[in-house]
């Protein structure tokens, strides 16, 4: 039996929009942050006397896609025996916390262990994309920027986690499913939204001042260009036919907090991915202050705590957070999450 455990990532310059055609390849470049403690794990073992895999995803998350990629994977990486894999994380998923990507971070770092010929990084990370577009940029720690193509070198680490000690919040607004799946909303906005040619191209200079910012530890450019980066990514699928609102009253109640922690002198700075969260940037010594800012926005559910993170790890047994839960048999489906520590 093999566990591997993966974190989610935040996009500071966003990947919204596949390129036409087959291949899972990102239209733009973007640029991501690991976010450590928000986590996947993944149990994979062999099933020697069983026909075909058995997957489960607790909590639930699209179980059918799962079984997809575990039969792809197995196909790529020459894995005869069937599999059991279960995929468990610490954190609400399918809601815009990026749950998708820890998870076939997670999942595709545990196949691994089962190929006559494991695969290196750059192989990975493609396999992993095939599960989720933004999985690829979980498959490293630290700043990550994934852009298109399949060469080695499509996702690189910009800088690592200990570069860069920022506190990372994230007010939990919603822990429904979204409305509209990130894939079906980025094909949408693709084929029908006026704005998206100028949001690829607006891209482009976001993704050279973040990555400048990430160098310089340049708090202030890096958060003003992601924060407008994220606006300009929802302006471009509100203009989508029919229209994507991603945001409930606590999302915009979230941005004017920020806005106004900022204008009382606290550099701190949002990002919205395709949900209700609003993630915020701030440093370490602030982050007291603007996570209690946070927490008493109405509608704020919770905020979750986290910082600069690490990359996919294997492990010996469950991670911490998943055994002191109820952990199913192979293949069960009574796992249950847990917050993150
Ligand atoms: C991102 N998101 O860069 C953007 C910002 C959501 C908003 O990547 O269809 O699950 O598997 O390629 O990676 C979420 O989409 O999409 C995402 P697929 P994925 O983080």
């Amino acid at each position: 039996m093999t566990w591997a455990v993966a974190n989610a990532n935040v996009a500071l310059v966003k990947y919204w929009g596949r390129a036409p055609g087959a291949g899972h390849q990102p239209a733009g470049t973007s640029l991501s942050l690991t976010l450590d403690g928000l986590t996947s794990g993944a149990r994979v073992e062999e099933r020697p006397r069983a026909a075909a895999d058995r997957v489960a995803w607790a909590p639930p998350g699209p179980v059918a896609d799962l079984g997809r990629f575990v039969a792809r994977a197995r196909a790529q990486l020459g894995i005869e025996r069937p599999l059991d894999a279960l995929v468990v994380s610490n954190f609400p998923v399918a809601a815009g916390l990026a749950s998708s990507a820890s998870a076939y971070a997670a999942l595709t770092t545990a196949l691994a262990a089962f190929a006559a010929d494991p695969p290196s990084g750059d192989r990975l990370a493609a396999l992993a994309r095939q599960g989720s577009g933004s999985a690829c940029r979980s498959m490293l720690g630290g700043f990550v920027q994934w852009r298109p193509g399949d060469d080695a070198g499509a996702v690189t680490q910009v800088a690592p986690a200990e570069h860069w000690p920022l506190a990372v919040l994230v007010a939990v607004t919603g822990t429904g499913p979204k409305r509209v799946p990130s894939r079906e909303g980025m094909r949408r906005t693709r084929t029908t939204s006026p704005f998206f040619d100028a949001w690829l191209t607006a891209g482009e200079a976001d993704l050279a001042a973040v990555r400048e910012a990430v160098r310089s530890r340049d708090l202030t450019t890096l958060g003003t260009v992601a924060e407008r980066n994220a606006l300009r990514m929802h302006a471009t699928a509100l203009g989508a036919d029919p229209p994507l609102l991603y945001w409930e009253a606590a999302t915009v109640a979230v941005i004017r907090e920020v806005w106004r922690l900022r204008e009382s002198g606290v550099p701190a700075f949002f990002t919205i991915d395709a949900g209700p969260q609003v993630k915020v940037l701030c440093e370490p010594g602030d982050s007291r202050r603007v996570e209690r800012a946070l927490a008493a926005v109405p509608g704020v559910l919770r905020v979750l705590r986290s910082r600069p993170g690490g990359a996919p790890r294997i492990l010996r047994e469950a991670p911490a957070w998943a055994a002191s839960g109820v952990l199913p048999g192979p293949g069960g489906e009574e796992a249950r999450p847990h917050g993150p520590a």
